[in-house]
């Protein structure tokens, strides 16, 4: 029992942990710095236990009692997020939980949390804190201005987790940076204009807006001055969508002389050689696509609105404008074929890509994948931590058997990471690293974990 009540202006904003921190918390946990940030400026004493970097949830709750706890989560980490949930509400704070899977699945929340935000959560916490709004699933407008918004409040993190993100995650996001980089995440606009299916975008409410290029300035400039980075990840789903503002972008980061080097996210059909120099020119090492399919059919039926040939042109570009490469692609999409499977493997093989991403395609829930395709009977709370993109949980694709998509998934990985990518070192240090990891997966899959190792072994 605490001693004296928990006060309602004091607010604790987490970001739940898990075991395998490379693919899920090694960037700056955005959601709850951005609602700090927000808060604080409205005069709210605000703490985040970003359990990622290694904060101790209980003992932060314990110390700071309280009277509001605000839980982000995406799907995969929603277990662990209901926890903290079910355990500020024992201690009589008001549990409120938002993010992507809340948005998706308010109701299944709503079990854990005394209230549920939809969508943008600054409006909403701030009307929470006020005392306006006790219980239920609310949705309040998004903000348009997002230049309005204070930058995130790093303060409050441990920096030096994020800043650090290169030497405890050498093969992550900052491949490309040299040993010794300190790095930090950028975000300068939220949402994308396009609604591929399998994307959380794909939801109608989420519409594209972004920071002017002063606003996104001023963030450099203290990552630059206060923090010493030297290395960014621009997060954005889409850097280049406003090709205006991404060259005056560019143009400025040069002008400024921050002298960082950079990657960040693009579409194919944004790509073009005067961008690419501008960005080059600016820091730009290492730009990712999501390529998805070498199949135009399955690019089609995904609503990805890119052409094979737009694909390949992009690959050509970043090579002549020598920026190196990362593409993603998919397995198991809905109607793919094994010959659509044979067309991606050989658009992979072709581009010769400097980082390839292969995952299952998965529908996770607030997708338009999710809601058209999936299989949902076995769909719930005991699934979520398991749709991690390397397992084919719930079944999209009625032409191939879940067994058939498996293998064909296997083989591209281990033809692609065998030959091309260090994975054997990858795959043997994170387990090392992270021995409770290898304890979960050996529990959960053990067959395909012996069959991953013993396929790159095979290779290497
Ligand atoms: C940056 C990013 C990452 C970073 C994470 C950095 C971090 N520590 O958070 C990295 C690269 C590590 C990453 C990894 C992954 N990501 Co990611 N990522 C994003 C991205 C591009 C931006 C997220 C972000 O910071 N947005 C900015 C913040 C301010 O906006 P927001 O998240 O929408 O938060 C607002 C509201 O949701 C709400 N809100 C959020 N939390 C809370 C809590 C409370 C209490 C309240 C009141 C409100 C509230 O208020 C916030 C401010 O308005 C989003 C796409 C997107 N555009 O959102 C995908 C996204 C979140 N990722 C996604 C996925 C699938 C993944 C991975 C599973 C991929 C993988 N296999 O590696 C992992 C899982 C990460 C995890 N922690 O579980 C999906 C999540 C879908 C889902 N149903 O959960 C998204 C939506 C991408 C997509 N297009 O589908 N990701
Ligand atoms: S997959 Fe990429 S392009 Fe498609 S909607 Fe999502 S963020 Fe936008």
């Amino acid at each position: 029992m605490l001693k004296s009540q928990p006060r309602m202006n004091k607010i604790l904003l987490v970001n739940p942990g898990c075991v395998d921190k490379e693919t899920y918390g090694a960037l700056e946990p955005f959601p709850v710095a951005y609602l700090a940030a927000y808060l604080r400026k409205h005069g709210y004493e605000v703490r985040i236990a970003d359990e990622m970097a290694g904060d101790d949830f209980k003992r932060e709750f314990d110390s700071f009692r309280p009277g509001i706890v605000g839980v982000t989560s995406t799907t995969q980490l929603v277990r662990r997020a209901y926890k903290i949930l079910d355990y500020s509400r024992k201690r009589g704070a008001l549990a409120v939980m938002g993010g992507p899977h809340a948005s998706a699945l308010p109701d299944e929340a709503a079990v854990h949390a005394d209230i549920v935000v939809i969508g943008d959560g600054e409006n909403a916490i701030l009307d929470i804190a006020k005392g306006d709004v006790l219980s239920g699933v609310i949705k309040k407008p998004n903000t348009e201005d997002i230049d309005q918004l204070p930058l995130p409040a790093r303060d409050l993190l441990r920096m030096d987790y994020y800043l650090n993100a290169k030497r405890f995650f050498p093969n992550h996001v900052f491949r490309f940076a040299p040993d010794g980089s300190r790095t930090a995440s950028v975000l300068t606009s939220r949402g994308c204009p396009y609604r591929c299916i399998f994307c959380y975008n794909s939801r109608r409410d989420r519409p594209v807006r972004s920071r002017s290029v002063g606003n996104v300035l001023e963030e450099l400039s203290i990552l630059k001055s206060k923090y010493g980075v030297t290395a960014l990840n621009f997060a954005d789903d889409e850097l280049f969508f406003n090709k205006k503002r991404a060259a005056e972008l560019f143009v400025r980061m040069k002008e400024e002389k921050f002298d960082f080097i950079w990657t960040g996210f693009a579409r194919a059909n944004y790509i073009d050689l005067d961008l690419l120099a501008l960005a080059k020119d600016c820091g730009c090492r290492k730009i990712s696509i999501g390529f998805e399919s070498g199949s135009q059919r399955i690019l089609d039926v995904l609503n990805k609105r890119t052409t094979v040939e737009q694909n390949r042109r992009a690959v050509a570009l970043c090579k002549k404008a020598g920026i190196q490469l990362g593409g993603f692609f998919m397995v198991g999409s809905p109607t793919e074929t094994l010959e659509d499977i044979e067309m991606t493997r050989q658009f992979i093989k072709d581009a010769a890509m400097d980082y390839v991403g292969i995952f299952l395609c998965t529908a996770l829930p607030g997708t338009e994948l999710y809601e058209k395709y999936a299989d949902k009977s076995h769909a719930g709370p005991g699934l979520w931590e398991k749709m991690n993109f390397y397992g084919y949980e719930l079944s999209v694709n009625d032409v191939l058997s879940k067994k058939t998509i498996e293998r064909e998934y296997e083989r591209l990985l281990t033809e692609i990471y065998g030959k091309r990518q260090i994975d054997l070192l990858d795959v043997i240090s994170r387990h090392i690293r992270h021995p409770v990891y290898l304890a979960k997966k050996l529990v959960n899959s053990p067959r395909k974990l012996v069959r991953l190792i013993k396929n790159v072994l095979s290779r290497s």
